[in-house]
């Protein structure tokens, strides 16, 4: 199944955060990488104040079960000093799960597809660079994109993503 990770930090350094957490989230069989997107600065959204992220997207095939990629993405997190202390709160390492091939649940531990990617430009900016036909519920994640405000996700020409080592 072809599958949509967003990847965010607001703490530490940022850029070696993001770099890592794509080596260890491909370091076990499951996941095969296929394509990152450009590394984007972007202004906070809800939640108390806190720093701006770095923002990105990786797509990858999996064999995984959901919970087995929700599982994966979650112990990528912990192993980046994830602390949970504040929802929307500022943190090392988020990775949530945007899409999961077709999968459609409404389970609070692992909803799909993501319940806010949808107006989350720090989520479709990246997306589409790293997918420019991506479709998110049946609607062209361009199309969703030209409604949004995209003046808060700015490219960060100087830093790269890739995929892993
Ligand atoms: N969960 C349910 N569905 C999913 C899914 N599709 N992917 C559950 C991942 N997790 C999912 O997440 C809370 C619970 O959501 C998990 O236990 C999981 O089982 P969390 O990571 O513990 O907490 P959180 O990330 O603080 O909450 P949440 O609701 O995931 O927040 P969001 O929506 O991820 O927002 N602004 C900018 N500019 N960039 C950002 O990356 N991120 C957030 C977090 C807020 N503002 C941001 C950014
Ligand atoms: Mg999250």
């Amino acid at each position: 199944m072809r599958v949509v990770l967003a990847l965010g930090s607001n703490l530490g350094d940022r850029h070696a955060t993001l770099r890592g957490a794509v080596d260890a989230l491909f370091a076990e069989p499951g996941l095969t990488f296929v394509a990152a997107s450009p590394v984007y600065e972007t202004d906070p959204v809800g939640g108390p104040e806190q720093g701006a992220y770095l923002n990105a997207v990786v797509i990858a095939e999996s064999t995984l079960e959901p919970r087995g990629l929700l599982d994966r993405a979650q112990s990528v997190e912990n192993a980046f000093g994830r602390v949970r202390v504040e929802r929307w709160g500022a943190r090392t390492l988020d990775v949530d799960l945007i899409t999961v091939g077709d999968v459609v649940t409404d389970d609070p531990d692992l909803t799909l597809p993501h319940p806010r990617a949808h107006e989350r430009a720090f989520v479709l900016v990246p997306w589409v660079r790293a997918d420019p036909g991506a479709v998110l519920s049946g609607r062209r994640v361009a199309d969703l994109l030209a409604g949004l405000d995209q003046t808060s996700v700015r490219p960060r020409t100087d830093l790269t993503l890739g995929g892993p080592a």
